[in-house]
């Protein structure tokens, strides 16, 4: 039985996801950033944390690589070419659309008010579309790695789904289309219940 320490609506959602295509049993600690249960774990206090045998895991990306690794299912085996150009698809999300997503939350209502700069959200919003534009040329179909359902449709689902919520568009028929057929898996689903129940699941 794991354990996913965070509270609901931020990255911890990819993690759920994840044990939800799984379907391995877990538990949920609705911990906020920075308390003690997430400190106990991390240093740093930032969510989620995945609890293994005692251990915590900390970073979204780690963690779903971790999950995938351990039970030997959505990804390409480590060591190979195809993994190799999975994880270069998984940083290209991070690089170039997280973090472009998490600067513009962070200057909207995350840092104390005088440290944030109120006209980078321009910036940001035609560096996210231009970014865009590289991943559809990577983007396979139907997931993005081609025929078959990895950890880095996770990531690029759950990071396009924030930008969309953000007002970040996506003008790109091929990724809207994937957003929708993803969260229309019954793992996705389930997923969102879990974070609207804060619940346990599997
Ligand atoms: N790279 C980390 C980022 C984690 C992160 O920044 N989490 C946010 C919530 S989604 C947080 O805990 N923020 C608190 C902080 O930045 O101190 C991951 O993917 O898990």
């Amino acid at each position: 039985m794991y354990t996913v320490i965070g509270a609901p609506r931020n990255r911890t959602f990819r993690v759920i996801w994840m044990l939800e295509e799984l379907g391995e049993a877990y538990d949920r600690n609705l911990a906020k950033q920075h308390s003690p249960d997430v400190l106990e774990h991390s240093v740093i206090g930032k969510l989620p944390i995945l609890v293994d045998q005692g251990h915590g895991i900390s970073d979204s990306a780690a963690i779903l690589t971790y999950l995938a690794d351990k039970h030997g299912r959505f990804t390409a085996p480590a060591g190979t070419i195809d993994r190799a150009k999975q994880d270069a698809v998984t940083f290209q999300v991070l690089d170039d659309l997280e973090s472009i997503i998490w600067i513009a939350t962070r200057h909207g209502f995350i840092l104390p008010e005088e440290r944030r700069c109120a006209d980078l959200k321009d910036s940001a919003k035609w560096e996210w579309a231009r970014n865009l534009q590289g991943v559809e040329k990577r983007f396979k179909g139907p997931f993005v790695m081609g025929d078959d359902f990895t950890l880095t449709d996770i990531l690029l689902t759950h990071t396009l789904s924030w930008g969309m919520g953000a007002k970040f568009p996506v003008e790109s028929d091929v990724l809207t289309d994937y957003v929708k057929r993803m969260s229309e898996r019954p793992a996705y689903q389930r997923a969102v219940e879990s974070e609207k129940g804060g619940v346990a699941a599997a």
